[in-house]
């Protein structure tokens, strides 16, 4: 079978994007927690639409299956290959890249990076809505199959935002592409909508017309140290609420604050420790900017930073170093929880109401299914959006996954907030989505994917 597989798909491009060296392949079947390994005959790697548009027609001629991958970034095993599908990479797309200053938008190759995009658009003067820690490494492809949220959500929305078109191959084949970038249109259904998030199970996305951003002419950044939980999150809603420039609010805890300067050598953010961390980021103009003399950023974020309740100590820096290294407390989480050992890796959302008692709720209720675990969170405070990540929890991972995605259920929350349901979720998706709307997805599944081919063991639960 693997050799007929081989011959199909040498046939059908390039033989040289043609890749079976299982030296080659090890870095396209694990993914980067290293919780998901998968096997595969072959990596595809493409260089343009109508390469991907013959791979996915021969597979599903054949009846073949294909997991689609960008930078493999992913974190719910959405891009491996669990099954021994064809791994389908799609970073050879890499070759599209304008930014169109005019309109503000820009086209871009699925396989180009997100931090690409981002410095295009800064080199046109302006900016990208998207951003992440692993920005290098993901690919625009990659975020929006996931709908990928990241660090600004709260300014400028997930990637399903950002998208005024796309360029697709469905599961027959067949092309569609909608590129022209109307900020108004309503032409019929609107397929980037659909696609983002769709984790390739309804196409392969393979390039897209993304709004950019005005630039941002300054920004301050503060970490703010609290006496509780609850005032993190009511700080949160002040400032978003108050604060037009917000850009960013990220919630967490001291376990993570000490891992994180345990592991990347960091000295501490703020004098003592705090119930609880708020990293948040102000834009704006740069000090008496608007003519008026008005104030920048960082007098903006004082000013709201000494009208909080619970504030212990604030650290706050409009200088880049200065922004960076209080970042660094915040985007160093993911890395330095991997130095724990295997993460159960777990992006929930519930409303901000509920997050003070979900987030105290969580560390027992882990506990109590995994004893020897150590339980981790941080997330994306003004969405109620919570990182909950688990390490030594070998051999109960599912158990302590139905534990959390039964508190977030309880509280009317969602278990896939921006990474995506993957493989390691689908059989929760009854937990969020009624039986209707999930026939509802077969039904759509069916029309775009006849042949079943494309990552047919994501998303959807198994039948
Ligand atoms: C983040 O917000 C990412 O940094 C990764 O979504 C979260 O490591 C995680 O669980
Ligand atoms: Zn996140």
């Amino acid at each position: 079978m693997s050799n007929q597989v081989l011959t199909i798909l040498r046939d059908a491009v390039d033989a040289t994007c043609v890749l079976t060296d299982p030296d080659v392949m090890t870095g396209y079947v694990r993914d980067w927690t290293g919780r998901f390994v998968g096997r595969t005959a072959a990596v595809v790697r493409p260089a343009n639409t109508a390469q991907v548009a013959a791979v996915v027609q021969a597979c599903a001629q054949h009846e073949v299956a294909l997991v689609p991958q960008g930078g493999n970034t992913g974190l719910a095993g959405g891009g491996v290959p669990t099954r021994g599908e064809i791994l389908l990479s799609l970073r050879g797309l890499s070759d599209i890249l304008q930014v169109d200053v005019a309109a503000g938008q820009a086209t871009v190759g699925a396989g180009v990076p997100v931090g690409v995009l981002r410095e295009a658009a800064s080199a046109a003067g302006l900016g990208y809505g998207v951003d992440l820690a692993s920005r290098d490494s993901a690919t625009v492809g990659g975020t929006v199959a996931t709908n990928a949220g990241g660090l600004r959500v709260l300014r400028y929305g997930d990637t399903r935002a950002q998208l005024l078109g796309v360029e697709a191959v469905l599961g027959d084949g067949s092309v569609v592409s909608h590129l022209a970038g109307l900020a108004r249109d309503n032409t019929g259904y609107h397929l980037p909508s659909l696609l983002a998030g769709s984790e390739g199970t309804l196409g392969v996305v393979t390039a897209v017309r993304v709004r950019l951003t005005p630039a941002t002419r300054a920004r301050a950044v503060g970490l703010i140290g609290l006496a509780s939980v609850p005032d993190a999150v009511a700080a949160a809603s002040l400032l978003r609420n108050g604060l037009p420039g917000l850009a960013a609010a990220e919630l967490m805890l001291p376990p993570g604050i000490d891992l994180v300067m345990r592991a990347c050598r960091l000295s501490p953010p703020l004098r003592g420790t705090h119930a609880a961390y708020l990293l948040v980021e102000v834009t704006g103009d740069a000090p008496g900017e608007d003519g008026a003399g008005g104030n920048g950023p960082l007098d903006i974020l004082a000013d709201a930073v000494a009208g909080l309740p619970g504030v212990a100590d604030a650290s706050l820096a409009d200088d880049r170093p200065g922004r960076e290294a209080l970042w660094a407390y915040r985007e160093r989480h993911t890395e330095s929880i991997n130095t724990c050992g295997t993460p159960v890796k777990m992006d929930v959302t519930v409303t901000p109401d509920a997050l003070p008692s979900f987030v105290e709720a969580v560390p027992a209720a882990v506990r109590a299914v995994a004893p020897e675990a150590s339980t981790w969170l941080f997330g994306h405070v003004a969405e109620g959006n919570v990182h909950v990540n688990v390490t030594g929890a070998a051999g109960v991972g599912e158990r302590v996954e139905d534990t959390v995605f039964r508190l977030v259920a309880e509280r009317g929350g969602s278990i896939s907030t921006e990474h995506g349901i993957g493989t390691a979720k689908r059989r929760w998706l009854p937990l969020n989505r009624s039986p209707a709307e999930i026939a509802a997805f077969r039904r759509i599944k069916q029309a775009l994917d006849p042949a079943g081919i494309l990552n047919p063991n994501v998303l959807l639960p198994a039948l």
